[in-house]
């Protein structure tokens, strides 16, 4: 039997590393009864943190799922990763959720991959609610906290309680629904009544609540502003509206490891959080007809289901994560996966609590569950009824920021490294590889250092392969800063039939982003069209293999206006090659320069160690665009270029104490400044040599 669809719950966790996601979705998976004991992420026994590398690092690398019952509900409980280099993964759990839980450290309060977060949850347009974590520790403070959320969060962000006691003497929270507290006492939470020091700021912060349910709601506000109040079970009627909806946005207070505002997050989630009945049908196209089609979410209507989740182990094989959207997915059946337009045949089906599955016969809307060595699925594709053919909305994930060439310890390990890494980037799509004929080297490209050093790890841990990193690649490009008029010629002319190519290029720029233009001046037949082509091509393929360090030459246009040809000699190839040797001899006559890629990055800091993170960015060549205090902590945000961020991690930590962040995602090329232009020319050359 499937679940009644209305009882059941898909949230997703996110926020930015460390603040208690893992530990909180313990602690609601504890609270249910679903765990015997309280898993930790410090102790490596928490549900969904099971990877040997989590549980290493004590951080989360990959979205997971658990589920539990309350209150005659399933929750399925998605917990993603936080850190920078992993957060993209908090994608593929928005992306089959249907509410988020956005947890903020109560000590540093909103940072870099808060925001980003925020701005997934609001592309997948999701209702969600804000947990105020941590609140035990030194330092924490709700109120401080509360300000930066609603200063840097876009949205009607209300307090839902307020805590009881701080710091260490955090003990409980007030409820301002029902307008009672529930305190922590001899490890037991309590109902009690509101302690005396509360009450004026309860009543306060309650009619904020009213306030706001009320704003979401024309004739409501009517009334309100009219009578001055408004009666408690309409308030609550247009609250639940307005939470669902997500038009508000309520803020809890807890400590997940003492298990403070567990009971009321398990309750929220289940009273205020859309069943997926709520969130209705889904929009997919017909691959076939070409055309949109709808499905609703029940369990009779052709099943549709989308995949967000994809490991792979050496010994148990691949398994798929998805969530169904409509029909119903039976054990030991056929489907079909739209997406690649490929058959699958599943087997046992189960749901899925971290590392450990329960078996099911059939899985209804809503529900999410894993199947085990689908043939060609990947991650974000849309299994189906292979009569009903649906392609529902993939997950999209970002392109890698960094490269690094990795060379194996022992050698013959080339196709083991080639077998780990289709593997591993099975399971990740944030890795990428590729192979480079220029330097003969295996390139592996991740979202940071730390990504590419898991990769690595695991890559000897599951597939008993050691590899060495060697430093990273930037992907520099190449091109013109002036012009250029040359003549490229190829004659050989002895004996036998010969080759003849003659052309003249003019040379020239193009503006930054204009990537390559060819226009053909050609008048009067100097050239016979049909190699015209041919001399294209030449163009094009001498500048994929760059000619002033081996890095794809961009932003060029070249103008073919005269040559010759010879009626016997002249043949594709020798204008091919006459174009290329053209283009070469032009390209280092136009002022030939470097760009290099340079990076939005957006530093958190406490503020007294602001002023250096700004002087060492400095000294990365970096320009700072803005300052934010915000609080104790100052947001720095800068434009640097990415050779110089290749050892940030380190330095920011040793700055801040480990308590700073930073992400960066790409922004534009720039031009290498001169004299470290001719460091990576030369370094070129000594690479080409040993080759
Ligand atoms: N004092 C205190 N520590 C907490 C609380 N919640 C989590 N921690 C600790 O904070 C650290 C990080 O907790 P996690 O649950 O791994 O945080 P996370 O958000 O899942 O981290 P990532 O998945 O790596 O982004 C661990 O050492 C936890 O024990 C809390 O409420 N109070
Ligand atoms: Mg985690």
């Amino acid at each position: 039997m499937a679940l009644d669809i209305g009882r059941i719950r898909n949230v997703a966790f996110v926020g930015h590393g460390g603040v208690g996601k893992t530990s909180l979705v313990e602690a609601l998976l504890f609270a249910c009864g679903a765990g015997s004991r309280l898993g930790r992420v410090d102790d490596g026994t928490t549900t969904t943190d099971f990877d040997p590398d989590e549980i290493k690092r004590k951080i989360s690398l990959n979205t997971a799922v658990a589920f539990c019952d309350h209150q005659g509900h399933r929750l399925n409980l998605i917990d993603t990763p936080g850190y920078g280099d992993f957060v993209a993964d908090a994608r593929a759990g928005l992306r089959v959720a249907d509410a988020a839980v956005v947890v903020v450290d109560g000590v540093a309060g909103v940072q870099v991959q808060t925001e980003r977060v925020w701005k997934f949850a609001n592309d997948y347009s999701l209702p969600r609610a804000i947990v105020v974590n941590r609140l035990d520790r030194e330092r924490a403070d709700f109120y401080r906290t509360l300000e930066s959320l609603q200063k840097r969060l876009k949205g009607r962000l209300v307090p839902l309680q307020l805590p009881i006691g701080s710091e260490s003497g955090f003990a409980g929270v007030v409820d301002l629904i029902a307008m009672r507290a529930l305190v922590s006492a001899d490890g037991r939470i309590k109902d009690a009544e509101i302690p005396g020091e509360l009450t004026e700021s309860a009543k306060s912060y309650r009619e904020k609540l009213t306030e706001a349910a009320a704003e979401t709601d024309d004739d409501l506000l009517a009334k309100y502003l009219e009578e001055g109040s408004i009666g408690e079970p309409e308030m609550l009627a247009a609250l639940r509206r307005a939470i669902t909806s997500g038009a508000v946005v309520p803020i809890l207070a807890s400590s997940a490891t003492r298990g403070i505002g567990v009971g009321p997050l398990l309750d929220l989630i289940v009273k205020e959080f859309p069943s997926p009945a709520d969130v209705g049908e889904v929009e997919g196209t017909d691959p076939r007809a070409k055309a949109a089609v709808k499905r609703a979410a029940d369990p009779k209507a052709p099943l549709s289901a989308v995949v967000f989740k994809t490991i792979t182990d050496p010994h148990v094989g691949k398994l798929s994560v998805f969530r169904v959207y409509s029909g119903t997915l039976r054990a030991d059946s056929q489907v079909a996966n739209a997406s690649r337009d490929a058959r699958e045949r599943i087997g046992h089906l189960g749901w899925l609590s971290g590392k450990t599955q329960k078996h099911v016969e059939a899985l209804g809307p809503g529900e999410i569950g894993v199947v085990a060595k689908l043939k060609d699925t990947l991650t974000g594709d849309t299994l189906c009824d292979d009569a009903h053919p649906i392609v529902l909305p993939g997950i999209s994930f970002p392109e890698p920021a960094i490269s690094f060439a990795i060379q194996p310890k022992s050698r013959g390990d080339e196709d083991k490294i080639s077998t780990a890494l289709h593997r591993m980037a099975e399971e990740d799509p944030t890795l990428h590889h590729h192979y480079d004929p220029e330097t003969k080297q295996l390139l592996v490209s991740g979202m940071g250092q730390l990504h590419v050093e898991v990769v690595v790890e695991r890559m000897k841990r599951k597939y008993n392969v050691d590899v060495s990193l060697l430093p990273p690649r930037i992907p520099y490009k190449e091109t013109v800063k002036g012009r250029a008029e040359v003549q490229g010629k190829y004659k050989k002319q002895t004996g036998g039939r010969g080759q003849y190519g003659d052309t003249w290029l003019r040379v020239e720029p193009l503006a930054r982003g204009g990537g390559f233009e060819f226009v053909d001046d050609i008048f009067g037949g100097a050239i016979p069209r049909n190699f015209i082509p041919s001399v294209e091509k030449g163009v094009r393929d001498c500048m994929k293999r760059g000619i002033l360090a081996g890095y794809p030459v961009v932003d060029l246009k070249v103008t073919l206006y005269d040559g010759s040809y010879h009626d016997v000699d002249s043949s594709d190839m020798a204008f091919q090659i006459a174009a290329s040797m053209g283009l070469q001899k032009g390209f280092m006559e136009a002022k030939p320069c470097l760009l290099e890629p340079v990076m939005n990055v957006e530093v958190s800091a406490a503020a007294e160690a602001a002023g250096e993170v700004i002087g060492d960015l400095n000294g990365r060549r970096g320009r700072i665009v803005g300052m934010e205090p915000d609080g104790e902590v100052v947001l720095v945000r800068a434009q640097v270029p990415m050779s110089e961020m290749l050892t940030y991690e380190s330095s920011l930590r040793s700055m801040t104490g480990g308590r700073g962040g930073y992400s960066m995602e790409f922004s534009h090329y720039e031009e290498v400044p001169s004299q470290l232009a001719e460091k990576v020319v030369a370094a070129h050359r000594v690479e080409k040599d040993k080759h």
